[in-house]
């Protein structure tokens, strides 16, 4: 066998490609995501995604995580049900918020890995609106109870788009018992006085194990002791700001104690960290010159 590969050595990259085939027709909407996401895309793979809604719709993707290898893995879309159909975006890179609409009721995606290098891959939602319509802007908060046995995407209102003034969005966040959370924040954007805290339980009374606002580094990691987690959004009166995108999954909490025993699960680029669970310390007033409008 390999001394044939040494004549046909086209032959080996046929022979181990892997491919597959997605195929998503919820005309609620859903995600879809690179091959083992959680963890790196392999290489040397083709994977398509087909989308179909319902006649008289079209489809929006964001995508919450999109990390590849720039320029050689790459993630075609086309406007349409096939290959032949109009190009509609090729990315590759990191292209974390990317927002695509279709013209019609179908979109085809091929994603396509070389035969080195991965990363992350991309994490995506689907949403389908009537044709003629527009997706509105949600002045509000979005659902506020998130629970998932898999991996699932919880971000700031309408983001990419900005979030809207005066929020306070708590999300509360659960998986099966026996299992803890990975929580990692891929995108985080607020002006000075909005902010996300994480609490590491059901609900604003656990310890807080960390606030954010302005732009720091992503991706974040955050891992809870317990198969809860809470999050509180909160924005204030004026100037607002992408936002916050991240994606949770459970993790079994024995093999999340034999990760932390050996060392490094979590990257330790937390900006703040709150190692009491004093929550006084928390709140500060927002100065004068914030409230005048300008
Ligand atoms: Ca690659």
């Amino acid at each position: 066998m390999l001394l044939w590969l040494l004549f046909f050595p086209f032959l080996l990259e046929i022979s181990s490609s892997f491919s597959s085939k997605v195929t998503l027709t919820d005309p609620n909407g859903g995600y879809f995501y690179s091959p083992e996401y959680h963890s790196d895309y392999p290489n040397d793979l083709s994977t398509t995604y087909s989308i179909s809604a319902p006649d008289g719709y079209y489809i929006r993707i964001t995508f919450l995580v999109f990390h590849t290898e720039q320029n050689y893995d790459t993630l075609t879309i086309y406007d349409g049900d096939s290959s032949d159909s109009k190009l509609l975006a090729r990315l590759s890179g990191s292209r974390s918020g990317t927002v695509l609409v279709t013209s019609g009721n179908n979109v085809y995606m091929d994603f396509e890995t070389d035969l080195a290098v991965n990363d992350r891959g991309f994490y995506a939602k689907y949403e389908v609106f009537l044709v003629g319509t527009n997706p509105q802007d949600l002045h509000g908060c979005p659902q506020s109870n998130y629970e998932s046995a898999q991996f699932l995407g919880i971000t700031s209102p309408n983001w990419p788009r900005n979030y809207t003034e005066l929020l306070d969005c708590g999300y509360h966040i659960k998986v099966d018992p026996g299992y803890t959370i990975h929580l990692m924040i891929e995108a985080f954007q607020t002006e000075h006085f909005d902010y996300l805290r994480i609490y590491d339980g059901p609900n604003a009374d656990a310890n807080p194990i960390a606030e954010l606002r302005d732009s720091p580094a992503t991706p974040i990691d955050f891992t809870s002791t317990t198969n809860e987690m809470y999050m509180f959004f909160s924005t204030d009166l004026l100037y607002t700001d992408i936002g916050f995108a991240g994606v949770f999954w459970p993790v079994s909490a024995d093999k999340s104690k034999a990760k932390l025993s050996k060392g490094n699960p979590i990257k330790e680029t937390v900006p703040k960290i709150f190692d009491s669970p004093k929550i006084s310390s928390l709140f500060h007033l927002r100065p004068a010159r914030h409230l005048l409008i300008p």
